[in-house]
């Protein structure tokens, strides 16, 4: 987990004559398109992607060593029909769609639906590189970019020039076309009047699409959705929805607000009655440096930490090198090292230590992390264990030459390693 420091976008303020214009972008059957950008001979063909992951060695390639990828025969690319094994699909393109197959389903299920299919490997390495290439598109034209993940982005178009002009769509065009350009891919985007329809309408016209929500539009484009559609809704949220005869935003828009809190307790009820309402006023959040990464877990089962010393242990251990994997991967370093606790009795405790090195090193966290635990009762059992690196910064040249100069001065990894092992804890 990454906590932020957010620069945020301000509500809906009643003082500015511009109204609130909120976009949802969300990129077109993302994995499978960025395949095709590779193997452009596959245009138009239904394409799943799933299974193993890209290796070096993967057989198509090793097969046509030497040739562009783009000059491979479609022949010669694995089938769907000849998979055999486990895995799920990831995504599949918009032509493979029409035979029902879709993402998260079993690949086995897939092949019998459409056994023509075409199979690639997922290759998240490109995924992330293109990620970031069409979000630095977006930043370009509209800085107030949420980040939500791999293919999709909250912009705020309110104050940017042009992002009034007819509720949003031209500016929603040029940003489709910007992105398009820079990288051949394409997005759908639905701008509303908060991020909450906004999510909802990208959805509308999908793939290549733009849809606008007007603040009167709610009774007609919203109300008849299922209540599914609503981001927050869950399968079994819908399922006592349904229960309950509703099965429309506006079947739940029509229920008093003090039944859905008998029913769905204080806060859920009422945000679910605001939902239906198409009320909504969280701010866009700015991307920004992470003020610190943590890694944390709640046990199966309750434990002692002197009658479960090994397995705390292990756990323990597994979340620093977790939040060491994290640190290292999105290149930051760290000084704040912190741990939390919580006990059986739900009370939370945390603890922290400040180096006077940046770190990014699981033995050092591991040695901090583990005087923490010194400082804390451990009589009680425990339910939950995490680990927390912050005051980052992002790892510079400097960090490299340190990291030489440490390599060659055994003695203080070594100092650290019998730190480990003193420690009268886990
Ligand atoms: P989505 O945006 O949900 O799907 P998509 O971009 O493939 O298609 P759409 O045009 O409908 O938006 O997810 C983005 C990527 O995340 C998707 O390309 C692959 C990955 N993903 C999974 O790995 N598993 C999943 O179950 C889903 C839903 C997505
Ligand atoms: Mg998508
Ligand atoms: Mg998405």
């Amino acid at each position: 987990m990454a906590r932020y420091a957010s620069p945020v976008s301000a509500p809906a303020s009643p003082a500015t004559a511009s109204i609130r214009r909120i976009a949802h972008l969300d990129m077109d059957a993302f994995y499978a398109s960025v395949e095709l950008l590779r193997y452009p001979q596959l245009q138009g063909l239904p394409v799943v992607i799933g299974g193993a992951r890209r290796r070096p060695d993967d057989a198509l390639l090793q097969k046509h060593a030497g040739l562009p990828l783009s000059e491979i025969p479609v022949d010669d690319f694995p089938r769907l029909k000849d998979y055999a094994g486990r895995g799920v699909i990831t995504t599949a393109t918009y032509a493979a769609r029409q035979f029902g197959v879709g993402s998260a389903m079993g690949l086995m299920k897939a092949a019998k639906l459409c056994p023509q299919a075409l199979l690639l490997p997922v290759d998240f390495d490109e995924y992330r590189r293109y990620s970031r290439r069409f979000k630095d598109v977006i930043t370009e034209i509209a800085p107030l970019m949420e980040d939500r993940g791999v293919d999709e982005v909250y912009i705020d178009f309110t104050e940017v020039p042009g992002g009034q002009r007819d509720g949003g769509r031209s500016l929603a065009r040029l940003i489709q076309k910007s992105i398009f350009d820079a990288t051949g891919l394409t997005c759908s985007i639905g701008v509303a009047p908060n991020k909450l329809i906004a999510k909802m309408a990208s959805e509308f016209n999908k793939p290549k699409g733009i849809s606008i929500v007007m603040p009167d539009d709610l009774q007609a484009l919203i109300w008849p959705l299922p209540c599914r559609k609503i981001n927050g809704v869950g399968p079994k949220t819908d399922e006592k929805l349904q229960a309950q005869g509703i099965h429309t935003i506006g079947e739940l828009a029509a229920r008093e607000r003090e039944g859905l809190i008998g029913h769905f307790g204080k806060s859920y009820g009422a945000w679910l009655h605001e939902a239906a309402w198409g009320r909504d006023e969280r701010p866009v959040v700015t991307e920004s440096e992470p003020v610190s990464l943590s890694r944390e877990t709640t046990f199966e089962r309750d434990l002692h930490a002197m009658r479960d010393k090994a397995e705390l242990g292990a756990i323990f251990t597994a979340l620093c090198e977790r939040v060491a994997t994290d640190l290292q991967r999105k290149g930051y370093v760290g000084k704040t090292i912190g741990i939390k606790l919580r006990y059986d009795d739900f009370r939370s405790v945390t603890r922290d230590q400040t180096l006077e090195h940046y770190t990014a090193e699981v033995k050092t966290i591991r040695l901090a992390a583990g005087l923490c635990l010194k400082r804390v009762d451990l009589s009680r059992r425990l339910r939950l264990l995490g680990v927390r690196v912050g005051s980052l910064r992002r790892v510079n040249a400097d960090d490299a030459a340190t990291q030489q100069t440490k390599d060659k001065n055994k003695s203080e990894s070594e100092a650290i390693n019998s730190g480990a092992n003193t420690l009268p804890l886990f």
